[in-house]
């Protein structure tokens, strides 16, 4: 294990290799000094950095600096959280969380000619995006598919069949729960190619999980890769603070739940990234340790993932006593 940025408090990793390098696209915790709520208001960040290294265990993390931030985006309000990174030819595209001007997330795009920055942003959100915590799949052949959604703070409840609800409805007992969402991106990368569909995750008896079983249910923090000829669909369930993941045999799925990725961890929130590097599989995450367990200020860490002889994820203990 190793924490990767010691001097400055990030999170929501997400990484991908370019060119043989390895780049990280963390949030940017601070202290904004606003109180913490189950809005997730105290989640306050105004800009991002990139990271990169050739060695992920032992080299050098390197900064290279502010790549967007909140005033440089004309529709922003409040709230920088989760984003990821695609390339297209010789484009990079970073997709962002951010709280319009009437309090609303959406979901920005910014281009950039190098995967290091600096990002220019598209004038206003994706149309018809809601909610937080975009992650792209490039599935190869000009495909690329972003998975996006959260609870509570991140505003799903808000929202069925991609529209706005007059109120919110966030489902208790034997109602299905609610899905993160996945769309084709258009061509350009600019926009959804089609209208979000839910990402279903199933019970072994090939039934939708329920929403009072939040120790598996979807909450937040979407992640998508491959392992051999099979889709990976991870998250974070949220209120019961683990990583778990199912799999599929397509983007859409639907996904069959197999199991905890990652027990909790020290503070709320719980959000990784996995990839594969120099052929070893990484888990990159993080938690509340180095700065005593507040909340909104965390660190990303990094650790190494394994998988049995078939497929299935070696838990990895989180460290917060589960
Ligand atoms: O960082 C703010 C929010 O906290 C993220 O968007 C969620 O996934 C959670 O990590």
């Amino acid at each position: 294990m190793r924490y990767l940025v010691p001097a400055d408090y990030m999170a929501d990793p997400a990484v991908h290799v370019f060119d043989g390098r390895l780049y990280i696209y963390p949030s940017h915790d601070w202290e904004s000094g606003v109180a913490e709520n189950d809005n997730g208001d105290h989640f306050n960040m105004k800009d991002y950095h990139v990271f990169s290294t050739n060695d992920v265990m032992n080299g050098e993390i390197v900064d290279h600096g502010r790549v967007l931030a909140v005033e440089d985006i004309p529709w922003a309000g409040r709230q920088l959280w989760d984003s990821d990174v695609a390339r297209k030819g010789d484009k990079y595209y970073l997709y962002f969380s951010l709280k319009d001007k009437n309090d609303v997330f959406h979901i920005g795009v910014a281009v950039s000619n190098s995967p290091t920055g600096p990002f220019y942003p598209e004038p206003d959100p994706i149309r018809g995006s809601y909610s937080i915590d975009p992650c792209v799949l490039d599935d190869g052949g000009g495909r690329y598919y972003m998975y996006f959604g959260g609870l509570w703070g991140g505003q799903l409840q808000r929202y069925r069949d991609n529209k706005a609800l007059e109120s919110a409805h966030l489902p208790e007992g034997d109602e299905p729960a609610l899905h993160a969402r996945v769309a084709r991106l258009s061509g350009d990368m600019l926009q959804f190619a089609e209208e979000p569909t839910p990402v279903v995750i199933l019970d072994a008896d090939g039934q939708p999980l329920k929403a009072a079983d939040n120790e598996r249910r979807f909450f937040e923090a979407s992640w998508m890769h491959k392992y051999g000829d099979k889709y990976y669909f991870s998250y974070s369930t949220g209120d019961t603070h683990r990583l778990c993941y199912a799999t599929g045999d397509n983007p859409y799925g639907p996904f069959t739940y197999q199991g905890v990725i990652l027990t909790p961890v020290v503070g709320w929130t719980t959000h990784h990234a996995i990839v594969e590097y120099r052929g070893k599989w990484y888990l990159f995450h993080h938690d509340c340790v180095p700065s005593g367990g507040l909340t909104w200020l965390r660190s990303l860490k990094v650790c190494e993932l394994e998988y049995d002889a078939d497929g299935h994820i070696i838990t990895i203990d989180g460290g917060a006593g589960e």
